[in-house]
């Protein structure tokens, strides 16, 4: 049974007064996290916008307890506060690993690797901006290819985006989801499923960043919306390995067999201003044929 947006709890752990952009989809996106998993929760998170967001000690908007670790060990400090929270009997607190894309798809992955293997018990959310936005928009292995960014600022990214969630998906953890922060439902009801589940419970959150990506702050819903209407993120979820069920919006578009060209998802965003027709053509020939993996798998 899931919950409307009409019954998500009144409750805020983040208070005004954050240090993100203005516009950011990540302080959407955690709003709705920590509603789903309540005041018994402890993150840690390593150097990254979400530091940010958590402000400067011993001031901090965020009302649950947090860790603040080293840039590649997220899950190694996620593993020592589940064996802590064991031996001292709180098993009812939730351990919450958060890191961005730079932080987990190139250097938390072995961290994260061995703690999955090892079935170790909290929930990582990979928070998707696709780049080390932090510190002034590196490319990173999640960069999609022909995106700008500083360190591909005259000729586009040329590598494709590391498809990260297939190595997740690999470990056959409790539970695998993806979600975005401009669908509230769909996000919320993934962190109240995956708080009750025991294990490595690990879910890709992408995130628009409207400083990083080169759109008005105005738009960020809008560009998450069209991320997946256009099939650029499907939202999903794994249990076990066993199959794949498509969900929300991904799940109505797989009914309907309507999806929208990438280029409406491209154009509106700086980032990729130097994409050619063929690069665009390219691109959509990669969304087209992963979507229809995606179908397969569901079943459709
Ligand atoms: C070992 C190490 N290298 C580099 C840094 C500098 N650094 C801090 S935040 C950051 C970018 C993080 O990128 P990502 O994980 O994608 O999070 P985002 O900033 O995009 O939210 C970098 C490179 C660091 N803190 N530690
Ligand atoms: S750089 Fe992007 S992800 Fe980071 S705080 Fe600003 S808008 Fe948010
Ligand atoms: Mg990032």
């Amino acid at each position: 049974m899931s919950t409307t947006i009409m019954e998500f709890p009144d409750q805020e752990y983040i208070l005004p007064g954050t240090r993100t952009c203005a516009g950011c989809g990540l302080p959407i996106a955690y709003r709705y996290i920590l509603k789903a998993l309540g005041p018994k929760t402890i993150v840690t998170h390593p150097a990254c916008c979400l530091t940010i967001l958590h402000g400067i000690y011993p001031r901090t908007p965020v009302a649950v307890n947090a860790v603040n670790n080293t840039f590649a060990s997220t899950a190694a400090s996620a593993s020592g506060l589940a064996a802590g929270l064991k031996a001292t009997g709180r098993e009812d607190y939730t351990v919450l690993a958060m890191a961005g894309d730079g932080g987990t798809f190139d250097m938390g992955i072995q961290a994260l690797s061995g703690a999955a293997e090892r079935e170790t018990d909290f929930i990582y959310v990979c928070y998707d901006n696709e780049a080390y936005m932090n510190t002034g928009v590196q490319r990173s292995s999640a960069t999609p290819s022909g995106a700008l960014t500083t360190t591909t600022a005259v000729v586009p990214k040329e590598q494709p985006k590391k498809d990260f969630i297939q190595i997740m998906e690999a470990h056959h953890p409790a539970y695998l989801a993806t979600t975005c922060s401009s669908f509230p439902g769909d996000l919320y009801n993934k962190f109240a499923k995956a708080k009750d589940i025991r294990g490595t419970r690990f879910v890709h959150l992408m995130v628009p960043c409207p400083s990083g990506w080169g759109f008005p702050t105005r738009d960020t819903v809008k560009i998450g919306r069209l991320a997946v209407e256009t099939g650029v993120v499907v939202l999903y979820e794994v249990e076990r390995g066993g199959p794949i069920r498509l969900t929300g919006k991904s799940l109505s578009m797989a009914r309907s067999g309507r999806k929208r060209p990438v280029e409406e998802y491209l154009r509106p965003q700086g980032r990729f201003k130097k994409m050619t027709p063929e690069r665009i053509a390219l691109f959509q020939q990669e969304v087209d044929q992963r979507w229809a993996g995606l179908l397969q798998r569901a079943g459709f």
